[in-house]
């Protein structure tokens, strides 16, 4: 299986959503296997958005994401990287498809309420920036009805 890192930035949280969108990916059969309520560290952020730092809007990407508390959540399941992505919907909430997290609640072109780890590689390593201390493993029963335990859970 496997684990993306996903963040409600502080749009969500001052808006009061972050509980619906948590809701989402819960509805959708993912596992979740961190979840923690932080507040973003100038450094933690700069890393984290390392490879924006030659853009124009990265000073303000700082900004925004160290200005007010975030949600990191440790999701877990098949593909779970490709379907988070999908379900966040394009960057902005003003081109986003209707359906998807972004499309759904918002319409802003510079707040947009989510990040999603892009690929394998960066999951890896955004999950330990967020969770150092490894995310929590526990037995989700829900798994044998939300996958075909013989073709999907390996037995
Ligand atoms: P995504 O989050 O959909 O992967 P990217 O990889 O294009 O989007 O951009 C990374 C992050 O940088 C986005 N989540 C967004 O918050 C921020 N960003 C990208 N473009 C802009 C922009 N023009 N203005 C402000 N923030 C931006």
């Amino acid at each position: 299986m496997e684990r993306t890192l996903i963040l409600l930035k502080p749009d969500a949280l001052q808006r009061g959503i972050a509980g619906k969108i948590l809701t989402r990916f819960e509805d959708k059969g993912l596992k979740v296997v961190g979840l923690k309520l932080m507040t973003m560290s100038p450094d933690l952020a700069a890393t984290h958005y390392a490879a924006h730092k030659a853009r124009p809007f990265y000073a303000g990407l700082v900004r925004f994401m160290t200005s007010s508390p975030i949600v990191a959540l440790a999701l877990e399941g098949n593909d779970a990287i490709a379907i988070c992505r999908k379900m966040m919907g394009a960057t902005f909430g003003n081109t986003a498809e209707p359906g998807t997290i972004r499309g759904d609640f918002g319409v802003s072109r510079s707040y947009n309420l989510i990040h999603g780890s892009d690929s394998a590689a960066a999951a890896e390593r955004e999950l330990g920036l967020f969770f150092p201390e490894g995310v929590v493993q526990w037995d989700y029963h829900a798994f044998r009805w939300i996958y075909d335990a013989e073709d999907e859970l390996g037995g």
